[in-house]
C-alpha cells in the first residue's frame, strides 16, 4: 500500500482564510504575501484549498462557499462539507482563522438567508470557529465600495449579525476593514502580527 504522505509534516502555525465566493479571499493573501494566487471575476475561481508555506508557517486559501458560477448545488454542499471537515480536522493547528466577508454586500445576503429562514452561510462558518474556540479575525473586504458617511454604521450592523455587540469599534481587536483592490490592508496586518506576538512568534513577522 502506498505511505501517505503528511504534505504538510513540520507546520506549527497556520492561519487560515475562509468566506463566500468571490469576497476576495485570495486578492487578501496576494496583497499580504506578494504571492501571485489565482484571482478571477466570477466566483468559484478556487476550487481546493491553496497553500503558501513559509518554514513552519502555513497559510490556507480555502475554497469560497456559496454562490460559484457554472458549479451545481450539489457540488456547493461537497464544497462546503470539505470546508467545514477542513476545519474540524485541523482545528489543532490553525492558529488564525480569518473569515473574510464582502464588506458592501454582506448585510444584503444575509438578509436574503434570513427571509428564507435560513441562516447565512458566513454566519455559521463565524460560528464553527467560536465552537473550535479558534482565535478569530474578521476582515471585511471591499470598503472602498462603502461611502465613508456609511462606514461605521455599516460595521455596527456587520458586527451585529455575527453576534459582536456594536458599536464595532469595541471589536477592533477582531475586526479589520480592508480593501484588496486598494492593497489597504494595513488593519488586517497589524491584527495577525498582534496574534503572532501573543502566540510568541515574532519571528514570523518578517513575512508579513
Ligand atoms: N472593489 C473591490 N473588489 C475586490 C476587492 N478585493 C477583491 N476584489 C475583486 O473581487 C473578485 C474576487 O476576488 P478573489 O480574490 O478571486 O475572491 P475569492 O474570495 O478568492 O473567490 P473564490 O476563489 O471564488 O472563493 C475579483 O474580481 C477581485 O478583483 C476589494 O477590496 N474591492
Ligand atoms: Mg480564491
Amino acid at each position: 500500500m502506498a505511505k501517505k504522505v503528511n504534505e504538510h509534516e513540520g507546520v506549527n502555525f497556520e492561519i487560515l482564510f475562509s468566506g463566500r465566493s468571490n469576497v476576495g479571499k485570495s486578492s487578501i493573501i496576494r496583497v499580504l504575501t506578494g504571492k501571485n494566487l489565482k484571482v478571477g471575476k466570477r466566483p468559484g475561481v478556487t476550487l481546493k484549498p491553496n497553500h503558501i508555506r513559509y518554514s513552519d508557517l502555513l497559510i490556507t486559501d480555502l475554497p469560497g462557499f456559496g454562490f460559484m458560477s457554472g458549479v451545481k448545488d450539489r457540488k456547493q454542499d461537497i464544497v462546503k462539507d470539505q470546508i467545514v471537515r477542513y476545519i474540524e480536522s485541523n482545528a489543532e493547528r490553525i492558529n488564525i482563522a480569518v473569515l473574510v466577508i464582502d464588506g458592501a454586500a454582506f448585510l444584503d445576503i444575509v438578509q436574503r438567508w434570513e427571509d428564507r429562514n435560513e441562516i447565512p452561510i458566513d454566519v455559521e462558518i463565524f460560528e464553527l470557529f467560536r465552537e473550535f474556540d479558534l482565535d478569530i479575525v474578521l476582515a471585511v473586504n471591499k470598503v472602498d465600495k462603502i461611502k465613508d458617511s456609511s462606514l461605521d454604521k455599516n460595521l455596527d450592523m456587520i458586527c451585529d449579525k455575527l453576534g459582536m455587540l456594536p458599536p464595532w469599534k469595541q471589536w477592533l481587536d477582531t475586526v479589520a476593514p480592508v480593501s484588496a483592490k486598494k492593497k489597504d490592508i494595513n488593519s488586517l496586518k497589524k491584527l495577525i502580527r498582534q496574534r503572532l506576538h501573543e502566540q510568541k512568534r515574532d519571528d514570523l513577522f518578517k513575512y508579513f
